[in-house]
């Protein structure tokens, strides 16, 4: 699975600051630390940053790839901003994101063929986050075929659900699951993306980790081709890279019907059980999920 680092972020407790203040450094040792951590494509993700956006993310872009040959992904709703970026650029981008949004969708196509890059087709339009699998599917079909006729084939294009967080919306994290199902019918050649980190939004930092990995996990089981992810969670990314076949084992069985005795399972693997249990709908979530 590709992963992509989402740690360069204007909401950073890190690098937050650093970045809006241009101060190389600090954004330069994290864009090493995720590089290290074996992520293989870097965000920078400015936010919506009206005043001063071209210069920021041109300035971003040319300090993360002094440091490193990985590609990016360019995260901001400011479409000057985007394309100060692509212009500024040594490398393929991958532009995170144009929804189908009717003030969105021609200029981000417009410069993803302009710049020959690669795009996420985030699922949201003019009526909003989709509610279901089907708005899903429906919003696919709509994002592929503007794409295609701005020239933009299946290959270079990155299908977002849009993810949300399990201590908000249970019926949203399943349809996503069940969404990620059928994509391969419904856009065949399309490369799929989802942001890991949004299902354990609002949920105690400490207890993050389990909600994203497990969930990562179920995604791949649906075909997920890439995960915007944490770029500090090492065993995130050892699950990820194949390294952790029990884990992946113990998930994707539960999804299959399987029910482990969970008592007899080490702490660890306890966890993640319950963690499934949350993110199916089987048990109710509360911050106190892994206790009960
Ligand atoms: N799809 C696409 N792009 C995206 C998202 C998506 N970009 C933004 C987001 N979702 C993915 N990136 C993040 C980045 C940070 C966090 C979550 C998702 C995060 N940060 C901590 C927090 O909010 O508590 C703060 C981090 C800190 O303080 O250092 O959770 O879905 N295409």
């Amino acid at each position: 699975m590709i992963l992509i680092g989402e740690n360069i972020n204007i909401m950073s407790s890190v690098v937050g600051t650093p970045l809006k203040n241009k101060d190389a450094a600090a954004v330069q040792a994290m864009a090493k630390e995720e590089a290290a951590n074996g992520i293989d494509i870097l965000d920078i993700n400015i936010g919506p940053m009206r005043k001063g956006g071209n210069e920021l993310m041109a300035w971003a872009v040319e300090t993360v790839q002094s440091v490193t040959d990985k590609m990016l992904s360019l995260d901001t709703a400011n479409m000057d901003a985007m394309e100060a970026g692509l212009k500024a650029s040594k490398n393929k981008i991958l532009i995170n994101s144009v929804s189908l949004q009717s003030s969105r969708i021609d200029r981000g196509l417009e410069l993803t063929q302009k710049y020959n890059a690669d795009v996420i087709g985030l699922l949201w339009s003019n009526e909003g986050m989709p509610r279901d699998a089907n708005e899903r599917a429906l919003n696919t079909v709509d994002f592929v075929y503007k794409a295609n006729e701005a020239g933009i084939p299946n290959e270079r294009i990155w299908i977002d659900p849009i993810v949300s967080p399990v201590s908000v919306e249970i019926n949203q994290v399943k349809s996503c699951t069940e969404f990620m199902a059928m994509l391969g019918e419904i856009a065949p050649g399309c490369k799929s993306v989802a942001g890991i980190s949004n299902v354990s939004s609002g949920v105690p930092a400490e207890l993050r980790c389990w909600l994203n990995r497990t969930y990562m996990v179920m995604l791949m089981k649906q075909g997920l081709y890439s995960g915007i992810v944490d770029a500090t969670d090492k065993d995130l990314i050892a699950i990820a890279r194949g390294q952790r076949p029990d884990i992946v084992k113990l998930i994707h069985g539960m999804m299959d019907g399987e029910q482990p005795d969970l008592a007899s399972l080490p702490k660890e693997m306890q966890n993640y059980a319950r963690t499934v249990r949350a993110l199916t709908g089987e048990s109710l979530y509360s911050h106190s999920w892994l206790e009960v």
